[in-house]
């Protein structure tokens, strides 16, 4: 039997890249997020280059009986979910602390932190129980440094790695693994969705250097889940090449 993952935030970005990998090797895969119609593309771009079979649940993460609902959909051969790839999530606007817009502060916090719990909570009862599973926190640089105007995004992520320790610490006894990758700065819809659709301030973003794109991301899940039963990956920091901290990025002249 393949083994299961299911991928949050699955119609973009690093969760896209990471169900086409996964599919790509021998997984079938749950697929999540808002966006139905961009589902159905991952879910085209799977079938038509993997034998892998696929499932997309929609809905909002923030939504707790929303995640329950569709949880509950995981029945059959999907009951048993071997890989949680908890990728959801968003930054929200950049602004000083006290210019901040509290309904974007709690976008991310109800997004980035509760929404990866509510799910966290589905899913790993099961893992438990058969003493078997992964979880993938994607966390980011954001959430090792803080840097101006990411207050409450850095804080978010910092939440990430908090409870990514933790995770490892209460599930070491069920031989659960848990890992969390922490990209840098990364091309994905992740700056526009940051600046409301302003796609020239997204662009802005990655000019003049060479960012990290979401496949980058995607082979460094793969590794984590791939490495044999005694080996767990705890936490990774992937950086573009030119970006040294989240605020050093060499940026040739244009
Ligand atoms: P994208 O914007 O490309 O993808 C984000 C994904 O999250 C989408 O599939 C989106 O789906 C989903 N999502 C967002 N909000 C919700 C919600 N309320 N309910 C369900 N799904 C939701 O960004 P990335 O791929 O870059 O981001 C993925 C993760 O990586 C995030 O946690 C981000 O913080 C983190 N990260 C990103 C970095 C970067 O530079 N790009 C660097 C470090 C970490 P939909 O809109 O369909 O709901
Ligand atoms: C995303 C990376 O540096 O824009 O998590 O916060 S950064």
């Amino acid at each position: 039997m393949r083994p299961i993952a299911i991928i949050t935030g699955a119609s973009a970005g690093f969760g896209r890249a990471t169900a086409i990998a996964l599919a790509r090797n021998n997984y079938d895969v749950v697929i999540t997020g808002r966006r139905s119609e961009k589902l159905e593309t991952v879910e085209e771009a799977i079938r038509s280059k993997t034998d892998a079979d696929v499932l997309s649940l929609t809905f909002d993460i923030r939504d707790k009986e929303a995640v329950k609902e569709a949880c509950g959909k995981l029945t059959g051969k999907w009951e048993a979910i071997d890989v949680l790839v908890n990728n959801a999530g968003l930054a929200a606007g950049l602004s000083l602390i006290h210019e901040g817009d509290v309904d974007d502060w709690e976008q991310m916090i109800d997004t980035n932190i509760k929404g990866l719990l509510y799910i966290t909570r589905q899913i790993t009862p099961g893992m438990v129980k058969r003493e078997k599973g992964h979880i993938i926190n994607i966390g980011s640089i954001a959430g090792k440094e803080a840097y101006e105007m990411g207050n409450v995004y850095n804080a978010s992520k910092f939440a990430v790695d908090g409870l990514t320790q933790a995770m490892r610490i209460d599930l070491v006894d069920y031989g659960i693994k848990v890992t969390a990758v922490n990209p840098g700065a990364s091309e994905t819809e992740f700056s526009l969705v940051r600046f409301k659709g302003d796609q020239e301030q997204a662009d802005k973003v990655y000019e003049g250097f060479t960012p990290l794109y979401a496949e980058d991301i995607a082979e460094a899940v793969l590794f984590a889940v791939s490495r044999p039963p005694h080996v767990n990956i705890d936490d990774l920091v992937i950086m573009p090449t030119s970006q040294a901290r989240s605020r050093k990025i060499i940026r040739k002249k244009t």
